[in-house]
């Protein structure tokens, strides 16, 4: 970091969705808490260089490239920010932290696991010479889940019995919704079960602070052929296409619509998972409930400024599910924004993540969930696929049980 003037030079690469967001939280950070390192918005990087400008304005960064080598060599970046398709998240953040520079990477970690362990050994590497590093599971941020784990961890719910989480989207239901990046296995390494799925996965481990150790799941693609996207770069047609005015050239689908496992969590839990992209009517539907002896804890992410909380303890006559309006300057991260009741939205998680990011790296430490907790995310993403192969339960490769190095 710039010793001198107390900054965070962030050089992000990619600025779609995830890019905006994460510009989105790099804008507002200093504005809403009070932190030891200012961010500058150094630079922007994308392959194209009309968009990757127009992005630069638009989102708020200071200049823009089309070589992200560019930025990871110069020395006046301290964090790579990386928001692009995880096929590019190993080659990016190696570099990055090899050139000392601070990482912070959108999830899924990476495509596979071979490459989520090169990321996560270069992140232990880099930590000796205080680089730090961090996966962008945002959900963790949001208010009312880390008022969840809060309640869990402080026994409120007592033993924990059942974990029970969905995510559920609907916007490729349309069968000839164009066969994007996020429905390409080489592009994406997997399709629901990653996107999403990774996001309730790292969410219920966090919340209850047990790890998934063996599954049983299944994965099903619904819609297998789609009509490629103009100016479709790097694949082949399946089928039609052509000036002829037939139908448009078609591709094939080579990741799940939908996944669904069981599975055991080292605690003693047991849990259901789902994540798909055809649950009709259901935008951005993330759903946890943890169940334990003493109550539960329910979030839904379509009220996501509330939890529900049931108390066993309390009188049978006062029983029920209180609806906890998380607001209060008291609850996490909220203390920087709104009066009690105003609530927040989808992208203040993501001003959450920079907050705990930049204070991590200002006081050297090593934010969370580093590298190698996701490294277990993907681990668990690879038992599921395996699981599906087989048909039968499967054990969850541990990242942790590996020996220190
Ligand atoms: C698409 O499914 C997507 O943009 C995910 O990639 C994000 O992680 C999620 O927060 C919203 O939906």
């Amino acid at each position: 970091m710039s010793a001198q003037h107390n900054e965070l030079r962030v050089g992000m690469v990619g600025y779609a969705f995830m890019g905006a967001a994460h510009s989105q939280a790099w804008r507002t950070v200093n504005r809403v808490y009070d932190l030891p390192l200012r961010v500058r918005m150094a630079a922007v990087c994308g392959r194209d260089e009309s968009q990757v400008a127009a992005a630069a304005d638009r989102l708020g960064w200071q200049s823009h490239t089309t070589d992200w080598r560019e930025l990871v060599a110069r020395d006046d970046i301290d964090v790579i920010d990386i928001c692009t398709p995880g096929d590019s998240h190993a080659e990016i953040a190696i570099a990055a932290l090899a050139a000392g520079k601070h990482v912070l990477c959108e999830k899924p970690l990476a495509n596979t696991v071979a490459e989520a362990q090169q990321m996560a050994e270069a992140a232990r590497a880099a930590q000796a010479d205080g680089v730090r590093s961090m996966c962008g599971f945002n959900y963790r941020r949001v208010p009312a889940v880390a008022l969840m784990r809060q309640l869990v961890a402080a026994g409120r719910i007592g033993t924990i019995r059942h974990v029970r989480a969905v995510y559920l989207q609907d916007w490729i239901v349309d069968p000839d919704f164009p066969l994007v990046w996020r429905l390409r296995k080489d592009k994406a390494g997997s399709g629901a079960l990653g996107d999403i799925g990774a996001h309730i996965i790292d969410a219920t481990q966090f919340v209850t602070g047990q790890r998934i150790t063996r599954l049983n799941g299944l994965t099903e693609t619904f819609v297998t052929e789609r009509p490629l996207p103009a100016g479709s770069s790097g694949l082949t047609a399946a089928a039609g296409g052509g000036a002829d005015g037939a139908a448009p050239a078609t591709g094939a689908v080579t990741v799940d619509d939908a996944a669904l496992f069981m599975a055991r969590l080292d605690g003693g839990a047991i849990a259901s998972y789902e994540a798909t992209r055809f649950a009709t009517g259901r935008k951005n539907g993330l759903r946890i409930e943890i169940n334990g002896s003493l109550g539960s804890v329910a979030f839904d992410f379509e009220r996501m400024n509330e939890l529900e909380f049931y108390d066993a303890t309390r009188p049978s006559a006062e029983q029920g599910f209180n609806r906890i309006i998380v607001t209060e300057p008291e609850h996490p991260y909220l203390s920087a924004w709104w009066p009690p009741g105003h609530g927040i939205g989808y992208e203040h998680s993501f001003t959450h993540q920079a907050r705990d990011f930049v204070e991590a790296v200002a006081a050297g430490d090593d934010p969370a969930p580093s590298f190698t907790d996701a490294l277990q995310v993907q681990q668990v993403l690879d038992a599921v696929e395996r699981s599906a192969g087989l048909g039968e339960w499967v054990a969850v490769e541990s990242a942790f049980s590996t020996a220190p190095s």
